[in-house]
């Protein structure tokens, strides 16, 4: 029997705003390419969709959106790239992702709307493919403002990052610091920070057998026990 290719693994990379997540991002690219490693970078929202587009007018104010639709718009917009990420995993690509559910909780969540609940932010993520490995930039409030303050756009203020904080902090006590979700200190100098997150990622820089696991599938009965990603 021929031998099976490993996957490439997904990991996402997650944190407030002015965590330095995007330049991490690149940075970790970067390293991927001069290894000679086949290396795919996605980043949600990703404004270049149809769905996409409406997500970006919302972000910069030019368009107003209840705030339960807009969830599910940043949710939708993560479904209709999840097969073209399966995908490049199958073919053995890591996929390093710049935010992906947890921000779409953390955001939503951190509204404090009525209707709008954790647990309700989290459904319709519920079946993505999961992530390998999550790791959490974690900022502080000092740190980001030293950083140069919040751009322009819509949740970039103070008060809303501190409650996006909280819901992450959930949000890792409940992935369970350990295998899956790391939290880096983001505050150290950038090298450090890249460093850091490297020596997490190196055990799956070479892939992985194991099948794409969906996410939160504890959480739906149906999906349980079920291969469709292999
Ligand atoms: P970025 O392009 O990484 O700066 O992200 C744009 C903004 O959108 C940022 O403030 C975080 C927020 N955001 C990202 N994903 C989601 C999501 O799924 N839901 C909500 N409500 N906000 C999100």
């Amino acid at each position: 029997m021929p031998e099976r290719k490993p996957r490439g693994a997904f990991i996402v990379v997650e944190g407030l705003d002015r965590s330095g997540k995007s330049t991490q991002v690149a940075l970790l690219e970067q390293r991927f390419k001069a290894e000679g490693r086949p290396v795919r970078l996605a980043k949600f929202p990703d404004r270049a969709t149809p769905i996409g587009k409406m997500i970006d007018a919302y972000l910069r104010s030019q368009s107003e959106m209840d705030d339960h639709a807009v969830h599910l718009l940043f949710s939708a917009n993560r479904w209709e790239l999840a097969q073209s990420i399966i995908d490049s995993l199958n073919a053995g690509t890591t996929v390093i992702c710049d935010r992906y559910a947890f921000s779409g909780i953390a955001f939503s969540a951190a509204k404090n709307k009525p209707g709008m609940s954790y647990e309700w932010c989290r459904a319709p993520d519920i079946g993505l493919p999961a992530p390998d490995l999550t790791l959490f930039l974690d900022v502080s409030p000092e740190k980001a403002r030293e950083r140069g303050g919040f751009g322009a756009e819509r949740y970039e203020n103070a008060d809303m990052q501190e409650r996006v904080q909280h819901v992450f902090e959930r949000i890792g006590v409940e992935m369970g610091d350990g295998s899956r979700w790391f939290a880096v200190d983001a505050d150290q100098e950038q090298g450090a920070v890249t460093d850091e997150l490297w020596m997490r990622i190196q055990p799956h820089a070479q892939g992985t057998e194991r099948p794409i696991q969906r996410l939160w599938e504890e959480l739906d009965e149906r999906v349980r026990n079920s291969h469709l990603y292999i």
